[in-house]
């Protein structure tokens, strides 16, 4: 009964800005990316030094991620959501 729920929360612990974007449009490499059928792009905006950003995922699949400002340094992650 109840769904699971997967929700990841990401930290900036580093002393630069970095974002989580997963929007396919953006990307300047379209290797870093991905986006399962029917899930939603999504993007944290600019996590300045301390700040975090969650999100739930709600479609199961694959998603990768980049780092807009660090996307060319491969700043790029992975998440795999299980059914
Ligand atoms: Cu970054």
């Amino acid at each position: 009964m109840g769904e699971k729920i997967a929700q990841v929360k990401w930290e900036n612990r580093s002393m630069l800005v970095h974002t989580v974007t997963v929007v396919p449009e953006i990307a300047a490499d379209q290797r870093d990316i991905a986006l399962p059928k029917g899930a939603k792009p999504f993007n944290s905006g600019n996590m300045e030094p301390g700040q975090a950003f969650q999100h739930k995922f709600v479609v199961p699949g694959t998603y990768r991620y980049f780092c807009i400002p660090h996307e060319g340094a491969g700043m790029v992650g992975e998440i795999i959501v299980d059914q």
